[in-house]
């Protein structure tokens, strides 16, 4: 008999918000200015680099890509020899971190449709609260923080983020840490995801309770092996769509349509 549902698990970047094209983006776009590179990562180029999670990650890919013979500048100021590329990145990804932080307190991005309500739902039943996410812990912490709702970030029993893992998603480390955090086998837990890198991630992790709600960068990808897809949580007035699997007669994603996701997901009455 497989437990009933004790915790759900939350990506975040175009989970919670739909943070990547409008926040992430424009955050790199900026660091990118400070130090006086002309690199702009228009909206369909940086759909092409999400494909690499991670931030860091992801301008060595676009060095690989598009500009293998870059080489770093010196520090303005400096006599000593360039930094090394990964330094570099870092310092780069630093400022990248700084800007988007910025971005989130002044309320750039706004949750998704249903994401507080569910939050509020679960947490009103005692459902607990975790977040696996990929991006740097700040975003998250700031992210919240613009939520309307004071305090949120301390709704989330764990926040898994960023390098505190080994390898990012896809691979199943950080579904694997928030799971350890929580003390809770997969199956005792729902996931929430936008991407096919989160999904593969969670079912690495054995969630087989997986719920995608795609996002503007992921509404053509293979949610294969997810228990539903929908194109979001929704609200009483506005109703969340099956793209895959079904709602059950759910009109939107609230607490109870996950159980009921959760317990087919498991062939449970
Ligand atoms: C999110 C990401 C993140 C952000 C940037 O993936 O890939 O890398 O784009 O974050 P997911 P950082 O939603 O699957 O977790 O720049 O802080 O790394
Ligand atoms: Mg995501």
């Amino acid at each position: 008999m497989t437990a009933p549902l004790q915790a759900i698990i939350f990506d975040v970047d175009g989970t919670l918000a739909d943070t990547e094209r409008d926040g992430h983006r424009p955050a790199f776009n900026a660091a990118f200015a400070d130090v006086g590179l002309d690199w702009e990562w228009s909206v369909p180029l940086y759909g092409e680099l999400l494909r690499v999670t991670g931030g860091k990650e992801r301008i060595h890919e676009y060095l690989r890509r598009f500009r293998p013979d870059f080489v770093p500048p010196p520090k303005s100021g400096s006599e000593s020899a360039s930094p090394s590329l990964d330094a570099f990145v870092r310092e780069l990804h630093r400022r990248k971190t700084e800007h988007y932080v910025a971005m989130m307190r002044d309320g750039v991005i706004p949750l998704r449709s249903g994401v507080l309500r569910l939050l509020r739902e679960a947490r009103d039943a005692g459902v607990r609260l975790a977040i696996a996410t990929t991006t740097t812990p700040e975003n998250v912490t700031a992210l919240l923080a613009s939520a309307p709702e004071p305090g949120l970030e301390h709704w989330f029993e764990v926040i898994a983020a960023g390098d505190v893992v080994p390898a990012k998603k896809p691979a199943p480390d950080i579904f694997q840490l928030a799971l350890a955090q929580l003390d809770l086998p997969p199956a005792a837990c729902a996931a929430v995801e936008d991407s096919d890198n989160g999904v593969r991630s969670a079912l690495g992790a054995d969630l087989r309770a997986l719920l995608v709600t795609v996002s503007s960068y992921t509404e053509q990808q293979d949610f294969t092996g997810a228990a539903l897809v929908v194109d979001r949580l929704g609200e009483p007035d506005a109703p969340s769509t099956a793209l895959a699997g079904t709602l059950q007669g759910f009109p939107h994603i609230s607490l109870d349509a996950l159980r009921a996701m959760h317990r087919r997901a498991y062939s449970m009455p």
